[in-house]
């Protein structure tokens, strides 16, 4: 059994915090700020909101350090986004993949508010040849897996520029209230569509480059096998690929034969809305329609449920749930290997026992 925090989250690391959301606890639309996971890879910077300066430099004509009231004096936005880590579900890889055993809960739907990354951008006013933007943390150390850099970092993430000019946000409240320290206080990004590991938490420097990125969280780490002309290459993740997960039943929960049960969970896809849920309860021979319980909104998921009669005689049965999204693209039936460990968006199958 694993510990429990505060929030009823299930501490996977205790320092970097790394804690996940109990999924089989989802109820609502937005996660309480209080339930949402936490994902991070150096020690928690604490910053003070008076001492608090964000630097924008690089390849801009007039660079600048604003500080948190100029920030939340400029027009802001709200939106509502999925947050997945790319790692979300590993502990189902067999065989084992190295890192944190995530189950199904590093993931949440939360309510961001903050300023326009364009907004910025277009104050420190580009040059010409900018490529990509830096998003850099105040969190700094030695990352956990090899190979290490030679000297300690800060926690940063490039994105290209068409992303940075579209829908990114620097967020300072979520679900209402100022982000919480875990959460990145008081400033961090959001990048609607791409694992959680490009809304960079703690912002304080953003840098515009006219050259490619080449930093260990994206390279070393984050990084997946694409391929050129049969050749493979390596390439940032970026776009979180379309997924289900059962919330209820739980992983080997004991249900009463023949009675009603209404299976329960979420669905969402980094780009393209996603349209249809479909379950299986004989581990794939048949599938059928979920409702859905939560509109189409762009970059954030869905609730679904599906009513199930348990079947009438006891034994073991797999539930299996398959999104897909609007360009047609559904979840697959295995892993892709080229990913290594991360985007676990493959059927995943719930196995429970009927009594
Ligand atoms: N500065 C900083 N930003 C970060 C991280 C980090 O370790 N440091 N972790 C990233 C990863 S891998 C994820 S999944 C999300 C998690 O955000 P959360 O902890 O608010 O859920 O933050 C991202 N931003
Ligand atoms: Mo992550």
């Amino acid at each position: 059994m694993s510990a429990s925090h505060a929030g009823g989250l299930i501490i996977r690391q205790e320092e970097p915090r790394n804690l996940e959301f109990p999924f089989d606890r989802l109820d609502s639309y937005l996660t309480p700020v209080e339930s949402f996971y936490i994902r991070s890879h150096l020690h928690a910077p604490m910053i003070e909101a008076d001492s608090y300066r964000l630097t924008v430099d690089g390849a801009v004509k007039n660079p600048s350090a604003i500080t948190l009231n100029w920030l939340k004096s400029l027009p802001a936005k709200t939106i509502v986004a999925t947050l997945e880590c790319a790692g979300n579900s590993r502990v189902f890889l067999v065989p084992q993949k190295p890192g944190a055993q995530w189950e199904l809960g590093a993931v949440g739907n939360a309510e961001w508010t903050g300023v326009p990354l364009a907004t910025l951008l277009d104050q420190a006013g580009l040059n010409a040849n900018a490529r990509e933007v830096v998003l850099e943390g105040a969190d700094r150390g030695l990352p956990a897996e090899l190979p290490r850099p030679p000297e300690p970092i800060n926690y940063s993430r490039s994105i290209p520029l068409d992303k940075a000019l579209d829908d990114v946000l620097l967020a300072y409240a979520m679900n209402g209230v100022d982000l919480p320290q875990d959460h990145g206080f008081p400033v961090r990004a959001i990048v609607p569509g791409h694992y959680g590991m490009a809304s960079v938490k703690w912002l304080i420097h953003i840098r515009v480059l006219e050259e490619q990125f080449q930093g260990y969280w994206q390279t070393i780490d984050y990084g997946f096998w694409d391929e050129v002309g049969g050749i493979p290459v390596r390439r940032p993740l970026s776009q979180v690929a379309v997924k289900s997960e059962i919330a209820r039943p739980r992983t080997f929960e004991v249900l009463p034969k023949g009675q009603p049960f209404t299976v329960y969970g979420a669905a969402w896809c980094g780009t393209g809305d996603v349209v249809s849920v479909e379950l299986t309860t004989d581990g794939g021979q048949t599938w059928a329609a979920a409702k859905f319980l939560d509109p189409i909104r762009a970059h954030a998921w869905r609730r679904w449920s599906y009513d199930w009669e348990i079947p009438g005689h006891p034994g073991r049965f797999t539930l299996k749930s398959r999104a897909r999204n609007a360009a047609g693209e559904s979840q697959p039936e295995k892993f892709d290997e080229r990913y290594f460990s991360y985007v676990v968006n493959y059927t995943l199958p719930i196995e429970v026992v009927v009594q």
